[in-house]
């Protein structure tokens, strides 16, 4: 495959932004490999900026639930456009949005915009802090809430890929009420709880872990953090900036069935566009400025062009069936994936919650980061590369999850089979 022209201005980008890259997995580092620059994308279609074709599985990491350039979303965009692009002002659309967030999620009588899911994580840990008084937080290790100070400890995403237990630049104090247990490991929340419990202002965790590769709750892990947090006082937030409406149009909180204090979404809820946003009961979200004196803000929270672009997402998710037939395709896939590589006698744990899936090469489920950590990684650089040459756009790094849109119909699940088929064959 040509890529001259992504070489180019990998090299280009080098000489001027940090790494080349404006997020640190985007660089393929852990692959071996340099990122491609993309030119456009198409349903679930990407192109480059050589013109090489690619069936996209990253879907800009999740938001592009309805595949790329979904009519109704650019109608939307540029509608809003004509109208100006950004106020700094409270507009009609900032409510619409809520509305339609509080009607999917029952946890949520009020929500607040912000621009990124580090921001909704950040925020709602302090709000947490602001509403208890108190100032420990529990976490899990190989979760990933964005990139605030206090939560960069055993962080997933590009901290994993990049094998660094923390981030330099944050001082010891600032993570020493953080407190990262073992994902699924129900009898350390309990053992903390128990000791620490009157102190922790919150559990924040991701409740479908799409940060460590995918890894799925244990039948009870959900269940007694619910449990647990009630008992001593602690609120419960559920990081759903992948999970929300991306796992069932209710998040994980529906797929799953427990309710939390406080949610955080992203992602989807902007369309492609940069929104995010965390919410709660309202006794709780009373706190926050100008109502009560937990303070956050934002110069470009509840911008006009996201707000239209998260709006015409979340009703294309609300028509009949929506979810049904996103769950079909994502089964045909993993299932696809699954079994050509026990045909190929090449072990491997494959995960799916929803339209997000997990494909581990390791001989046993993976229940836990430590257990992520065990994968072959040299072996998925090799599946990753392969799979790359064959144009299927996949996340480079094991410790990522991928995703399906509405776009990936039979021909695009068939083409990535095929190609997962030659691939399997050579490793
Ligand atoms: N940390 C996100 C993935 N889990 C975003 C990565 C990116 O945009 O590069």
């Amino acid at each position: 495959m040509n890529r001259k022209r992504s070489t180019a201005l990998y090299k280009r980008a080098q000489e001027l932004i940090p790494g080349g890259v404006n997020s640190p997995v985007r660089a393929c580092r852990s692959v071996g490999m340099d990122p491609l620059f993309i030119d456009r994308g198409d349903g679930c279609r990407l192109f480059d900026a050589d013109g090489n074709q690619y069936i996209d599985y990253i879907g800009s990491w999740g938001p592009m639930i309805l595949g790329h350039r979904h009519p109704s979303v650019i109608a939307a965009i540029s509608s809003a456009l004509e109208k100006g692009t950004s106020f700094g002002a409270p507009t009609e659309l900032e409510i619409e949005l809520a509305e339609l967030l509080v009607e999917a999620i029952p946890s949520m009588d009020m929500v607040r915009m912000v621009n990124s899911g580090t921001e909704a994580t950040m925020s709602a840990i302090r709000l947490a802090r602001g509403f208890t008084g108190r100032d420990k937080i529990i976490k899990f290790d190989g979760c990933y809430h964005g990139h605030a100070d206090s939560l960069l400890v055993e962080a997933g995403s590009g901290v994993a890929t990049l094998q660094l237990p923390g981030s330099s630049g944050v001082p010891a104090s600032f993570v020493e009420h953080t407190l990262s247990l073992p994902y699924n490991d129900i009898d350390t929340v309990n053992k903390v709880m128990a000791e620490k419990g009157d102190q922790v202002a919150c559990i924040i965790v991701e409740p479908v872990a799409g940060n460590m590769g995918l890894v799925l709750p244990d039948d009870r892990f959900l269940e007694t953090l619910r449990e647990t947090s009630e008992k001593y006082g602690a609120l419960l937030i559920f990081d759903e900036v992948m999970t929300g409406f991306r796992v069932a149009f209710g998040g994980a909180q529906e797929r799953y069935g427990i309710t939390p204090d406080l949610s955080c979404f992203g992602k989807i809820i902007g369309g492609g566009l940069p929104v995010a946003a965390y919410g709660g009961r309202g006794e709780i979200m009373a706190h926050i400025a100008p109502s009560g004196t937990v303070y956050q803000a934002g110069t470009l929270s509840g911008n006009p062009l996201a707000m239209a672009a998260g709006i015409a997402t979340l009703k294309q998710l609300k028509r009949p069936g929506f979810f049904e037939s996103l769950d079909t395709q994502a089964e045909k896939l993993i299932t696809g994936l699954a079994s050509l590589a026990h045909k190929a006698h090449i072990p491997v744990s494959c995960t799916r919650s929803g339209a997000m899936l997990g494909l581990f090469f390791i001989d046993h489920p993976v229940k836990s980061f430590a257990d992520a950590k065990k994968s072959d990684l040299e072996r998925f650089s090799s599946y990753y590369q392969g799979m790359l040459e064959n144009g299927i756009y996949l996340a480079p790094s094991q410790f990522e999850a991928f995703f399906l849109s509405a776009a990936h119909d039979d021909e695009a699940i068939q083409q990535t089979l095929s190609a997962a088929e030659r691939v399997f064959a050579d490793l």
